[in-house]
């Protein structure tokens, strides 16, 4: 169990398209652990393993441990390996999106509202369901991830351009 750093934007190996898993095994299952740890610490809700680094399809969240009100230290992690997307639905939401990889950066994102979604569990089961609201928001946020795309790609040249400046900015000001 590990806090690893997160890249960020412009870090090319943010647009590497992430590699299958071949099994879920017990290396896998570490890594997820790792993903939790730093996508906690980091004050996310979902994490794509290309973001530390780890350029394999693998995803963790937790919608839960944010919400208002929740119980302290409430946390419902979840666990997508190789996860597929399919039926986008027509109608679209909008929503801020954040991202840990482009910090001090919100724009808003129109995403279908609900999407199928196939993965793997954390012991390697097929699974399947409708992901809705911010689920679904959330899960199409990671999908692009694994995709090497990160949200402000949807975004104008010029809001893309202005958002990977102050990335830098800041991370210059850090130093
Ligand atoms: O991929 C990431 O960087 C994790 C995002 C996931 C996310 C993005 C957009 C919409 C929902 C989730 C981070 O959790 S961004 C921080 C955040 C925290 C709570 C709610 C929304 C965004
Ligand atoms: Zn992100």
């Amino acid at each position: 169990m590990a806090i690893k750093d997160i890249l960020t934007v412009p870090d090319a190996r943010l647009k590497e398209v992430s590699q299958p898993v071949a099994a879920v095994t017990d290396e896998i299952r570490a890594l997820m652990d790792d993903m939790l740890d730093s996508m906690y610490a980091a004050q996310g809700i979902g994490l794509a393993a290309v973001q530390i680094g780890v350029p394999l399809r693998v995803i963790v969240m937790d919608l839960e441990w944010g919400k208002e009100g929740a119980a302290e230290g409430h946390r419902a992690p979840r666990f997508f390996v190789n996860p597929e997307l399919s039926d986008p639905s027509h109608e679209t939401t909008p929503y801020e999106e954040g991202c840990l990889s482009v910090p001090q950066v919100y724009d808003v994102i129109e995403r279908p509202s609900t999407v199928r979604l196939r993965y793997l569990d954390r012991d390697g089961v097929a699974r399947e369901e409708l992901a809705e609201g911010m689920f679904a928001t959330c899960i199409q946020h990671e999908m692009d991830h694994l995709n090497g795309v990160v949200f402000i790609d949807h975004l104008s040249r010029l809001k893309r351009e202005r958002a990977v400046a102050k990335v830098k900015k800041a991370r210059r000001l850090a130093a």
